[in-house]
């Protein structure tokens, strides 16, 4: 049985990349899969400790959830620091995984910078948090950015393991599933979850620099459109995106060495729901002065819908409140199973 599970940090405003490689996502594989989505407020404590907006942020990204078509008829949508089980199979996590194995993750290396020593503890032991996350509801598949991916193997490395340390308890519970591991055919507790990572936007770029991903630390606001960007300004900054002088290739090939012209027909691409080839056929040979406005129309056409959702629900927030509530409800007594098997499994009296 696949089970989906997901998450975004409250950490700002959403932007494009947020929407094409993970919301867009969400809402395609809940009609299909069961499907969990969290607002990970635990994980933005590692960004920010002392955050003002936090409560209104969960509720905003809780917000972008619905506003882009999640249903929570459908979904199970919460926020993280409902469901308390997150941060105690963490710490069992912690204890799973290895210092090594944190220290070698680029983001942490990217967010920590130079002064590694001085970074907290939460920030590395970030992985370990995502890891719990999923592994909480047994879920077997992940849509994330490409960004998440090494998080994603790492989840898999604690999946493993905790499989291995506590095979022979699991196997006298009688409560290990079969799966492939490689080549292999095992049995284990926690499943080997599946990033799913596919489409044209898996990566949105900057639009100032397409060698920088679309984020929403970075500090120029025209590097990014935002979910809550009005039409003029989703305009404007495509407009202002920086572009090579050259116009626009006849094969998908050729955008290999172009990473600005290569980012905006994959934004146009994933918009339109078309291949990055059918679109070259329509544009090949004609300027970005020809590209951009009607890349700018169709931006406005599929995300003015949701920011004017947004705004009619984020003025509602006791209904926002009353959906990660319910949510959490349902999401805390699937953690509760899950957490009970751990006790067993790992010896801590349930009672
Ligand atoms: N540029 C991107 N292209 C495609 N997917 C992206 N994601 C983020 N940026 C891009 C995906 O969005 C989901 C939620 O992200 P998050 O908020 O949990 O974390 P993030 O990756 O830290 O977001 P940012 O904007 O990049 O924040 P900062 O500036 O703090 O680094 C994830 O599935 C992610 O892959």
């Amino acid at each position: 049985k696949q089970l989906v599970f997901s998450g975004v940090q409250p950490t700002g405003n959403l932007h494009l990349g947020n929407y094409l490689g993970a919301l867009q996502k969400f809402v395609a594989l809940q009609d299909v899969h069961e499907c969990i989505y969290c607002v990970v407020d635990l994980h933005s404590l590692t960004a920010t400790l002392v955050h003002e907006d936090l409560a209104t942020q969960t509720r905003g990204i809780a917000a972008a959830y619905l506003a882009s078509g999640l249903d929570p008829k459908k979904s199970i949508i919460f926020n993280q620091s409902r469901v308390p089980q997150h941060a105690e199979l963490a710490w069992i996590f912690n204890c799973v995984a290895r210092i090594g194995w944190m220290n070698r993750m680029t983001q942490f290396k990217d967010k920590a910078g130079k002064d590694r020593e001085n970074a907290s503890l939460g920030l590395l032991a970030y992985p370990s948090l995502m890891a719990a996350d999923i592994l909480l509801y047994r879920a077997t598949h992940v849509p994330v950015g490409d960004d998440q991916k090494q998080h994603l193997e790492l989840t898999r490395d604690i999946a493993q393991k905790f499989n291995n340390d506590f095979s022979a308890k699991i196997a006298e519970l009688g409560i290990g599933v079969d799966m492939q591991v490689g080549d292999e055919k095992v049995s284990g507790f926690f499943p080997m979850a599946e990033p799913l990572i596919d489409g044209p936007a898996t990566r949105v770029m900057s639009l100032r620099d397409g060698t920088k991903k679309m984020s929403k630390s970075d500090p120029s606001d025209l590097s990014r459109i935002n979910l809550s960007d009005d039409a003029d300004t989703i305009a404007k900054k495509i407009r202002k995106a920086k572009t090579d002088p050259l116009p626009l290739p006849d094969n998908a090939d050729e955008l290999k060495d172009r990473p600005e012209a290569q980012n905006l027909v994959g934004i146009y691409a994933a918009l339109s729901g078309q291949t990055s080839a059918d679109i070259l056929k329509e544009f090949g040979g004609r300027q970005f002065s020809d590209f951009k406005p009607v890349l700018a129309d169709l931006a406005v056409t599929k995300l003015g819908p949701i920011n004017g959702e947004m705004r009619r629900i984020s003025a509602d927030p006791a209904y926002v409140d009353s959906v990660l509530r319910d949510g959490g409800e349902r999401a805390g007594a699937k953690a509760e199973e899950t957490m009970k098997m751990v006790h067993e499994i790992v010896g801590l009296l349930n009672n």
